[in-house]
């Protein structure tokens, strides 16, 4: 008889064949009966399931805290250079994409499995913080270049303020806090920033929502799905500057003499 081919690869989150485009079990018709919004469709096609409201507005909420933060940030600086240099948007988009990492922007699931870990090891913060330190490891989700106690970052009381009001509970939320109390009596600006304030909030809504086991939970923080949140929402903003430059017409970039300290290693071709 008829043998099958087997299929070369495997997808479970859309599908184009029928009449209508589905988004998970929805048509696109039903997307927009019911009113998801960005929030609703990215829950459908990262996590295969309609979330409650309160949980598609927190997503929507984390992309625009997270849009834009100004053209002096890594991303966006590479972002205009590029830009700058006459090359397309795909081209500058990636290039502020690709400064995307540890340090900023991509600290979002080091930070969700950080505090995680510690809380549910039951370690006190200032006993976690000390092994962290010994163990020569920066607390990911702690500290900002200009943000501090003297300067609040507003984006971070909008994420902990929703996340407190709405979700039955927020206990990664809290370790962290106890966290930031500790790291900000060594020095003012390791506060709980921005990328960690959202990820631990992002922890507390899918372990407290209802929609998740605790194993999908873990995993989805392992697949890099908090990251993925921050360059969905800087994206708009690295789109922005490229336009901005060209609106401008911006000439190339070249970065001056002045600004650079040239050195010469002892013994480097005399
Ligand atoms: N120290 C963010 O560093 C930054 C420590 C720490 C323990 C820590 C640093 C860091 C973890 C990664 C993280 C996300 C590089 C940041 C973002 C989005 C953004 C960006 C924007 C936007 C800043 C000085 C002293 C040293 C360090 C100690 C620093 N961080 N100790 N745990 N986490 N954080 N990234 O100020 O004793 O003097 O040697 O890597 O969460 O990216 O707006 O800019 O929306 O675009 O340059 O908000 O904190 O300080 O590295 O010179 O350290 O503090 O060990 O101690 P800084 P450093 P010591 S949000």
């Amino acid at each position: 008889g008829m043998v099958r081919k087997p299929a070369n690869f495997i997808s479970s989150i859309s599908d184009d064949r029928g009449e209508e485009l589905k988004y998970g079990s929805l048509t696109i018709s039903e997307v927009f009966e019911q009113d998801l919004g960005i929030g609703g469709v990215l829950s459908l096609l990262w996590f295969r399931r309609q979330l409650p409201r309160e949980c598609t507005k927190f997503i929507e909420m984390i992309l625009q805290v997270t849009a834009d933060h100004g053209p002096a940030v890594s991303g966006a600086h590479n972002t205009i250079v590029t830009a700058r240099a006459g090359k397309d948007l795909v081209s500058a988009l990636c290039s502020g994409l690709l400064t995307i990492g540890p340090r900023f922007g991509g600290a979002l699931d080091d930070a969700a499995l950080m505090f995680t870990a510690a809380k549910d090891s039951g370690a006190d913060p200032t006993a976690w913080i000390e092994k962290m330190k010994k163990s020569n490891q920066l607390i990911m989700g702690i500290g900002h270049r200009i943000k501090s106690l003297a300067n609040p970052d507003q984006r971070v009381e909008i994420i902990k303020n929703y996340a407190k009001k709405h979700f039955k509970e927020t206990p990664i939320l809290d370790y962290a806090l106890a966290v930031e109390q500790i790291t900000t009596r060594k020095r003012a600006n390791l506060i709980l920033n921005v990328d960690g304030c959202i990820a631990v909030s992002f922890v507390d809504m899918i372990r407290s929502c209802g929609a998740f086991t605790r194993e999908e939970c873990d995993d989805l923080m392992s697949f890099g799905c908090l990251n993925g949140l921050f360059v969905l929402g800087r994206s708009m903003g690295f789109i922005g500057h490229y336009l901005d430059q060209l609106r401008l017409k911006q000439p190339l970039y070249r970065h001056p003499w002045d600004d650079i300290t040239y050195i010469q290693e002892p013994g480097s071709g005399e």
